[in-house]
């Protein structure tokens, strides 16, 4: 629910007693609506026969859980989780040196030492919202994709071609970081990320509750070195953030305009805003030498009345949530959530702004009212928009063009269909939907309540994505899927753009240290080496793994030793995957084809260990074992 609950709360027992009526009515009617031959084909499209494989792609948030999902899209089978934020103890992912490097190296000093004070090397929690992949001239590249941690304020990027996380970067000055978009155009560029959280600039306890003092920061990554380019300080809280097809604008909502600290102050005024960043004049400023260098990075001042050319402030009723740009390249929706509007942007019409001192509402052409608690936008890349409406627990179908002429005084009335959802939809993702190739075949409505749509499962409950066919204008919903916490955001992407490996790279610099180290020892990773090398105190252990055996059936260290076991599975086989699990340590890694994982620790208990191999590889992977002999203190 995250930053909705504090603004729906008002309703929120209204609301929930509304909808449990509404989930009695909803299931006699649904089936009545019947289906067109054209639906028909496509809900048997979702159906997939045993073998089959899917058109799309789909990449998924977890919320809280940490980590990305990756599903086939439409039949929505889980196939992957890929751990970012949080621990695995399947594949040790917060726990090998290879991932602990990846979550450490990018945290902020002062961090480092604050988790060091606990004994972690990193945080093992986080807050996953927004999935989105690199683009290039408008539409997905299969390189990247870039994920947000609301939780611990952090940047991450899965590389495409192994789906593993490979970079987390801490945003310094900013808290709480929540929209998350790739630059489309040319290419990604930039990565936009939205604070949510307004604080002192300088946040050392020297400015404690004095609200006037407190900012919000928007940060733009280089998606290549995932290093803090800039930052921009801007007026009212950052909620969700897209750009545009032109490389010029990126733009944020922001829900808080007011800055207040409880929820009467925070939805005080009718009107909220978006904040427009000129980026041209952005990079301008830096040129200039137009900043404060705060931790490293160079912070513009772009708060409202502050009368430069980096930001403009647009009002948008109330609280606005969603934001996203059109296919078309033009027109960019704003999700009213309090308010039962969505406010259609034009970019073409931004240029005025930042020129001269037009109206800032002069860009917005259209706002039809769509229902109540509209959250996030699709599109079928047919003039058509497809809205969420969370109280409404409904999608919404609009046309865009109809909006507009409305807005000018026409009398037309945009809304084409809307759909019962179950229930209490946050975001939606259309088929292609956020590049200029949307293809307009599918929807996902990514429904915040399942309730009794499943069986039972007690008082925490899965959500409910709901796959809709939108082929035709009578919406239909053909799956429920149901999913643990809590995915916010999906995009769905065409296969043929994604291209992963089936074995690692010998030479990926995922395992560098590893590398560097054997080297220094003189061992050959694929070789292994027969007895633990042994360095003061500090023991390492090389094995190699094919199934069904490691190169060492048992190494002995002594109690205390601070250990590191290095592994390499040579076997270059899709799919045969090892793993290493040492008894009563606490130890885990997935080792996959190809690849060197390591993992240290402290052999602070004497006795008989047995290790085996974790992940099923082999008609004796149960034999797949061996010992781990550790000398008491003292013998
Ligand atoms: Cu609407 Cu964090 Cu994308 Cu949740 S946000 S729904
Ligand atoms: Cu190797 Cu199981």
């Amino acid at each position: 629910m995250s930053e909705h609950d504090n603004k729906l709360n008002i309703t929120r027992r209204g609301m929930l007693g509304a909808t449990a009526t509404g989930a009695v009515l909803a299931g006699t009617g649904l089936g009545s609506t019947l289906m067109t031959a054209k639906q028909a084909s496509a809900a048997a499209g979702a159906n997939l026969e045993p073998g089959e494989l899917d058109e799309y792609y789909g990449f998924w948030s977890s919320g809280q859980t940490g980590e990305l999902r990756i599903l086939g899209f439409p039949s929505m089978r889980e196939l992957m989780r890929v751990p970012v934020f949080n621990r695995c103890s399947a594949t040790g992912w917060g726990q090998t040196n290879e991932s602990l490097k990846i979550m450490s190296d990018g945290l902020l000093p002062e961090t480092k030492e604050f988790l060091a004070k606990r004994g972690l090397k990193t945080y093992d929690n986080g807050d996953l919202h927004h999935p989105h992949m690199s683009f290039t001239d408008g539409t997905y590249d299969g390189r990247y994709l870039f994920m947000n941690d609301k939780a611990n304020t952090r940047v991450a990027r899965v590389r495409c071609d192994v789906m593993k996380c490979d970079k987390i970067t801490e945003i310094p000055n900013a808290k709480a970081i929540h929209g998350l978009r790739p630059q489309k155009f040319p290419r990604t560029g930039y990565v936009f990320a939205n604070g949510e959280d307004e604080t002192p600039l300088v946040n050392d306890g020297s400015v404690l509750d004095d609200p006037s003092q407190y900012v919000n920061i928007f940060t733009a990554l280089d998606g290549d070195t995932m290093e803090v380019a800039w930052q921009v300080i801007v007026s009212g809280n950052l909620d969700n953030t897209d750009c545009d097809y032109q490389g010029k604008y990126a733009y944020s909502t922001s829900y808080n305009s007011e800055m207040g600290m409880n929820l009467a102050e925070m939805t005080e005024n009718e009107l909220d805003h978006v904040v427009v960043f000129n980026l041209a004049e952005i990079e301008k400023g830096i040129e200039a030498g137009d900043y404060q260098e705060l931790k490293g990075v160079k912070v513009l001042d772009g708060r409202k009345g502050q009368n430069k050319k980096y930001t403009r402030y647009i009002p948008i009723p109330n609280s606005p949530h969603g934001i996203n740009t059109a296919p078309d390249g033009k027109h960019v929706c704003i999700n009213g959530k309090l308010s039962p509007t969505v406010s259609i942007m034009d970019v073409t019409k931004l240029d005025a702004l930042f020129e001269s001192d037009a109206d800032p509402r002069s860009c917005i052409v259209g706002e039809p009212q769509l229902g109540l608690g509209p959250l996030h936008t699709a599109y079928d890349g047919q003039g058509n928009a497809f809205t969420t409406l969370f109280l409404d627990s409904q999608i919404v179908k609009w046309n865009i063009d109809k909006a507009i002429e409305a807005y000018g005084g026409a009398d037309v009335d945009p809304i084409i269909s809307k759909v019962d959802v179950h229930y209490q939809p946050g975001h939606n993702s259309t088929s292609m939907g956020e590049t200029k190739d949307a293809d307009g075949k599918w929807l996902i409505s990514m429904n915040k309540f399942s309730k009794d749509r499943f069986l039972n499962v007690g008082p925490l409950k899965p959500e409910n994505e709901q796959l809709i066919d939108i082929s035709s204008d009578e919406m239909k919903v053909v799956h429920d899927g149901p999913t643990f916490a809590e995915p916010h955001d999906s995009i769905i992407v065409r296969s043929d753009i994604v291209n992963p490996v089936n074995v690692w790279d010998r030479n990926d610099v995922t395992w560098e240290d590893a590398r560097i180290q054997a080297e220094a020892d003189g061992v050959d990773l694929e070789d292994g080496a027969e007895e633990p090398i042994r360095d003061g105190n500090k023991v390492r252990v090389y094995m190699t793994s094919q199934a069904p055996t490691f190169s060492l059936e048992k190494f002995t260290v002594k109690q205390g030793d601070e250990v590191t076991v290095y592994i390499t599975n040579l076997d270059d086989v899709d799919d045969v995957t090892h793993g290493f699990c040492l008894g009563n340590y606490g130890v885990a890694m997935e080792v996959a084809p190809l690849a060197t994982a390591s993992v240290t620790f402290t052999a602070d208990r004497p006795g008989v260990h047995w290790f085996y191999c974790q992940w099923f590889c082999h008609a004796l992977h149960m034999e797949m074992r061996g010992r781990m002999l550790v000398e008491p203190q003292g013998a």
